[in-house]
């Protein structure tokens, strides 16, 4: 019988310590804890973020192998995926009291350890929040490195633009992960994840993913640079005129597998190299592992207790007040042809997936963009619609200045 290796790890350094062959059952005895915890097996368990922490498992023991936080800053958009994270940095007694009462955190907190830098909960807040700590390590002349993973949802809020408008002539030591799962909560939408869509498609991606891997096999780490640089110049042969971040002054690396831990390792080794701000995509799955969470990623994206089997959850018997009010609206809208409804990425949350369902016509998703929403709807409003915009009191803080532009 194999060795149990999860709870042998107290702390960063316990993941550098392991021999490489042993990563794939530390992936595995993770995603078996993350569901364990999540499910009803855990009698206290209020669920929590499955889909998300499923996806970066392989990303964060990558991180962890490199990287030495908490000299070196992790920053998490959201931060709701940092449960993995939270594993390999002295949590792992305390996980199963996640986001109960006197228990861990749901996000990174930063009265919860020294190894979160940065607590989060609104999404498109991790590029910012980065930079400022780049520019800080650099006021100051320390060397620490700066890696900051946001999802390609993060990609549809206006403020990650905002960042990366500043990250050129801002530093030179910056590491961008886009943690590329096609999902928001809901499938992602609009041009920006038709464009990184296009970019992961691309009919050479794959034949290049199998090169770099036969790659990582062949050579040793003191050998990554050079395999990056292939990696580098394959891609930007094929791929570069169309990637935009290249032209923000972010030196672009990828698609590559983000489940692939020796790839992932070696390119997080050269990357920590460069002189100049970098952006590495990576490609995962979200609910990576566990067959319930593949087939829905939207109900597992987060989620109260589940039966682990069957990823079933407790049947409600009453409905929700979002569930009431995207149904009624939809009614309403059967005979009135001047409603349209508006969400900022979250059809569910809402209840507005029904209204989609029933008026897929007068139905948009804008993505995480609050701001945007808002606008939208002053402009559909001077047309003479009534648009009716959905979003959590807390969400809709950004919008404020929108409603009264
Ligand atoms: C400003 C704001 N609006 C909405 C949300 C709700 N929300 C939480 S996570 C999420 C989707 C995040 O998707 P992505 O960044 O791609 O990460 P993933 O969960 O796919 O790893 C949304 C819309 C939020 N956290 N913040």
């Amino acid at each position: 019988m194999t060795k149990p290796i999860l709870s042998t790890i107290h702390s960063p350094a316990d993941i550098k310590a392991l021999p490489e062959k042993d990563l794939p059952q530390l992936a595995q005895e993770v995603r078996d804890e993350l569901i364990r915890v999540l499910s009803d097996e855990n009698p206290t368990s209020v669920g929590g973020h499955l889909g998300p922490n499923l996806g970066v498992v392989e990303l964060t023991i990558a991180m962890h192998r490199v990287f030495d936080t908490p000299k070196d800053k992790f920053i998490f958009d959201v931060s709701h995926q940092g449960y993995v994270h939270k594993l390999f940095t002295g949590r792992r007694e305390r996980f199963e009291t996640m986001r109960q009462y006197e228990g861990l955190n749901g996000f990174l907190l930063r009265t919860e350890s020294e190894h979160d830098c940065y607590g989060a909960g609104h999404a498109g807040t991790a590029l910012s929040a980065a930079l400022g700590m780049a520019v800080g390590r650099d006021l100051r002349g320390s060397d620490e490195n700066i890696v900051c993973v946001a999802g390609d949802a993060a990609f549809t809020c206006g403020v990650s633009y905002e960042a990366l408008n500043n990250v050129a002539h801002s530093t030179k030591r910056f590491i961008v992960v886009l943690n590329d799962n096609e999902w928001s909560i809901a499938k992602n939408v609009g041009a920006i994840a038709h464009y990184f869509n296009k970019i992961a498609t691309h009919p050479t991606y794959a034949h290049l993913h199998e090169k770099a891997a036969h790659f990582v096999e062949m050579l040793g780490g003191k050998f990554a640079k050079d395999f990056a640089a292939k990696i580098e110049a394959g891609v930007k042969n094929l791929l570069a005129p169309s990637v935009m971040f290249e032209d923000l002054g972010l030196r672009y690396y990828g698609p590559i597998d983000g489940h692939d831990i020796a790839l992932l390792t070696r390119t997080f080794e050269f990357l920590k190299t460069q002189n100049e701000p970098v952006l590495l995509h990576i490609l995962t799955q979200k609910g990576k592992g566990y067959a319930p969470a593949l087939e829905q990623p939207d109900k597992f994206h987060g989620l109260g207790k589940f039966e682990p089997k069957t990823g079933k959850t407790a049947p409600t018997s009453t409905p929700t007040y979002s569930e009431l009010f995207g149904k009624t609206l939809a009614k309403f809208a059967d005979t009135n042809n001047k409603i349209v409804a508006i969400t900022g990425a979250m059809p569910t949350g809402t209840g507005l997936v029904h209204f989609a369902k029933a008026h897929p016509n007068k139905y948009f998703d804008v993505g995480i963009a609050e701001e945007h929403a808002a606008l939208f709807a002053c402009g559909l409003a001077v047309e003479g619609f009534k648009p009716f915009l959905a979003i959590y009191s807390t969400f809709m803080q950004r919008a404020y200045d929108m409603i009264i532009p």
